[in-house]
Formats: C-alpha cells, structure tokens, sequence
C-alpha cells in the first residue's frame, strides 16, 4: 500500500541516545545508533521504497521520563521539541513532530504540550511511561490527581497522547530477576504500559475528559486480548470490579484508545484487535528504528484483511486523528 502513515517513529539526539544502548547487543549498538540518529537519509529511503508518506517523529526512551531533576525533563523537552520542529520545518510533507514532555512538573507540561501544539505545530505528544521524580522513590503515573489539570489542557488542545513503553524501576522488577530477557520488548514494556493503561481508564478520568484520545502501541500492549476478561471474571459474584470510573473498562476502551502496529506484525493479533476495539482505532506504525521498515510494511501491505480497513489503518484513520489533511 502507497501512502501509509507511521506514528511510532522514533529518533535520537546525542543526548538521548545512549538510553537505548542496553536494548542491542553490542555488535548492532553501532547500527542501531546510526539508525536514531539518522532522519533525512536512509529513514527517507525505507519510507519511500515501503510506501510510507508520513511519519510523525517522537524522541527514543525513556529519556525524559528518566530524568529525577524537573529542570532537567523541563530543559530536555524543550530541547528535543525545537531540534525536532527543526527537522520537520526541512520535510514537513514527510515527517511531523510528536512532543517530549516533562510530566514530572505537570503544570510546565501542559505549557510544553501548548507550545508544541500551537507554535511548533506538533499533532500531539509522546510520553514514555511514568516518570521518574527526586524525592520520591515511586514512579508517577498519570492517573494520579496532580495530573489532572494536565489532562484538562490535552483535551482542551483536541490532541492525542501516546503512551508509549518503559522498562520498570529495578525496585518494581523482581518478577523479571534472573529473567532479563523479559524485559523490554520481549514482555516488561506490555505489561508496564497495559496497567498504566488500566489504571488511567479505572480511575475516572475519562468520566470527567470524555474527550481525551490516548495511543498505545504494539497492538495494544496486549489488552484487546484481555479486554473481556478484565470486566467479566467471576461474573456470578456480587461485587466485581471496584473503581472510580462509571463504565465498564471496555467502554473507555473503545471510546478514549487507538492502538497501533508497532512491533507487532501479526495478522491473527490484528484480527483479535480488530474484533475488539474496531478497524476505526487501529493505526499503521512500525516501530523504526528498533523494528525494521520492511518488517512492518511488507506484513501490513498483504495482511489478510479487507482493502478497505487496509486503507483506515495504513492512513485513513491517521489523516483524521491528526488532521493530516487529504493530501
Ligand atoms: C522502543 O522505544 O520502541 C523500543 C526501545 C527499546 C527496545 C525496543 C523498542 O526503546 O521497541
Ligand atoms: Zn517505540
């Protein structure tokens, strides 16, 4: 398919990049780094040999979200914000911008979040996880009542939010000791991001935002799978689930949620994605640089699906969330 769109698309600066050198073994660090860094040349060549027209580029992780010190995640983002609007003012009919934000100063992240959207012209943000602050020992996560007033603005702004993976703090991880090779993609990043997910959907917040459309990635990080079950256990006894939201989980589901493809090229999970939350709420993303392009495209190109939910989710349904414009 020509003229696909990819939302989880992610480059480096030299700041940042070394966050993602534990996630290659050492003899594809030097690849991978040149990939992140890279946007304008070989990122162009795979977009253009794998019809991809549009991608909107976010910063790797965890980046800002692992910086304890608020003046530093506030100074990151805005950096990472100007270099990439930089990039995008060079092919804005080939890459837009997704922002950085440095949610632990959630007032300066609404601000950040206003600036990207109205004079950078960013479709939305991407935010990696829950973030790291000095002074607590915790990781925050976004249904917690100071993030409130966030959420107000990013309805306000009519923008999207993707909630995109990290690892756990080690303290959150002994379910993975002596089993790294869970972490990260393999399984860590699923199952971190589902439960923020949960969470944000359990806590009310979309009872009071009923507007807020959040992304997640990877197929929906496993939830579509999980959707029933999450509202239907043990269905004979008196009480099930005890939450501050009104609706059942599934509600939110798919009313506040569009997942994407990313490093999750599977027809049988697109299906039971499909199935759950609806071809309107599935987007085309590969996960560049850390999937390959072809992986993604040529998969997505001859999922067995219908023509037309291959245009909704390669670009139809992106055009409409970003207000990409027909062109
Ligand atoms: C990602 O950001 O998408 C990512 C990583 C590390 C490993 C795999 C991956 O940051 O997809
Ligand atoms: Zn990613």
């Amino acid at each position: 398919m020509q003229g696909k769109i990819a939302l989880e698309e992610h480059f480096a600066m030299e700041g940042t990049v070394h966050d993602s050198a534990g996630f290659a073994p050492a003899e594809d660090w030097v690849e991978l780094k040149a990939r992140l860094l890279d946007i304008h040349d070989r990122r162009l060549a795979e977009m253009d040999a794998h019809g991809i027209e549009m991608m909107l580029l976010s910063l790797n992780a965890p980046a800002v979200q692992a910086l304890s010190d608020r003046n530093r995640a506030v100074d990151l983002s805005r950096r990472a914000n100007d270099f990439l609007a930089e990039q995008v003012a060079r092919r804005p009919d080939r890459f837009q911008g997704l922002a950085a934000l440095p949610m632990q100063d959630p007032d300066a992240a609404a601000r950040e979040l206003d600036r990207c959207a109205s004079a950078l012209g960013f479709r939305g943000a991407l935010v990696n996880g829950f973030s790291e602050l000095a002074g607590t020992d915790h990781a925050l996560y976004y249904d917690r009542k100071e993030f409130w007033p966030f959420w107000s603005e990013v309805e306000r702004l009519g923008v999207p939010f993707y909630l995109h993976p990290r690892n756990p703090l080690a303290k959150d991880a002994a379910i993975y000791e002596g089993h790294r090779w869970l972490l990260g993609p393999t399984w860590a990043f699923g199952q971190e991001t589902a439960v923020h997910a949960l969470r944000l959907m359990g806590c009310g917040l979309f009872d009071a935002h009923p507007r807020l459309q959040i992304i997640l990635g990877h197929m929906g990080e496993g939830l579509p799978y999980s959707m029933w079950r999450v509202d239907n256990h043990n269905k004979w006894m008196r009480t099930q689930n005890a939450y501050p939201a009104r609706r059942k989980i599934a509600d939110y589901f798919r009313e506040n949620f569009y997942i994407t493809t990313s490093g999750n090229f599977r027809t049988q999970a697109l299906i039971d994605a499909m199935l759950e939350i609806g071809a309107d709420r599935i987007l085309f993303s590969t996960d560049w640089p850390f999937e390959n392009i072809d992986h993604a495209a040529d998969w997505f190109d001859t999922a067995a699906i219908s023509e037309g939910d291959r245009l909704k989710i390669g670009r139809d349904n992106a055009r409409a969330l970003f207000g990409l414009g027909d062109a």
